[in-house]
């Protein structure tokens, strides 16, 4: 029988999402198989995009899509930043693993990454605007931070509480 499509997304605090990503060794069916699911649950949640991390697979890989038609999926695999722009802004994120809490993060206006494709084929990604800061936060993902650790000790206790309380609401429910 196939596994359900859609997968867990950890929440914050949850201790798994600090762990540091491993390389993907081999672009295989295994990595197919996590692709497609990663970009159902994608969809599903309403994100714009999903670091491995997220659900609890600590292998450097990375599913975004930031179309308004949210037909235009990428792949990154083992990405690494070649450039980073000096210039930084300052713009309001949010995080499927951190619901319903957004703030602002200071990220480089543009980024330019190497990664492997789906395929597995090497790619070299220009990006600036929504895909840039995308692009930041998930690689952050991939080395355990979660962009509530860029807020100040006090808001990330009020957030951190804040979902400890719904989360065990939730489970009374
Ligand atoms: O990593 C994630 O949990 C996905 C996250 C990506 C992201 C959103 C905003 C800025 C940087 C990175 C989300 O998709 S959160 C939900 C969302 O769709 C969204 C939230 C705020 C602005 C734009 C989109
Ligand atoms: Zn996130």
């Amino acid at each position: 029988m196939n596994p359900p499509l859609l997968l867990p997304i950890l929440s914050y605090p949850d201790p798994r999402l600090h762990k540091v990503a491993k390389p993907v060794q081999a672009v295989d069916e295994r990595i197919h198989a996590l692709i497609e699911r990663m970009l159902a649950t994608m969809y599903d949640a309403n994100g714009i995009g999903l670091a491995a991390t997220q659900v609890d697979v600590h292998e450097r890989l990375i599913v975004i899509d930031v179309s308004e038609t949210r037909d235009q999926p990428m792949v990154l695999i083992n990405p690494e930043i070649e450039w980073a722009s000096p210039e930084k802004r300052k713009g309001e994120e949010g995080c499927l693993s951190v619901p319903g809490i957004y703030d602002g993060v200071e990220r480089s206006l543009a980024v330019r990454v190497r990664a492997l494709d789906g395929q597995g084929v090497e790619r070299t990604i220009e990006a600036e605007g929504m895909l840039a800061v995308c692009i930041q936060h998930e690689m952050d993902h991939l080395m355990g931070k979660v962009f509530v650790e860029y807020l100040s000790p006090l808001k990330r206790d009020r957030i951190k509480s804040k979902l400890v309380k719904a989360q065990r609401e939730a489970q009374r429910a």
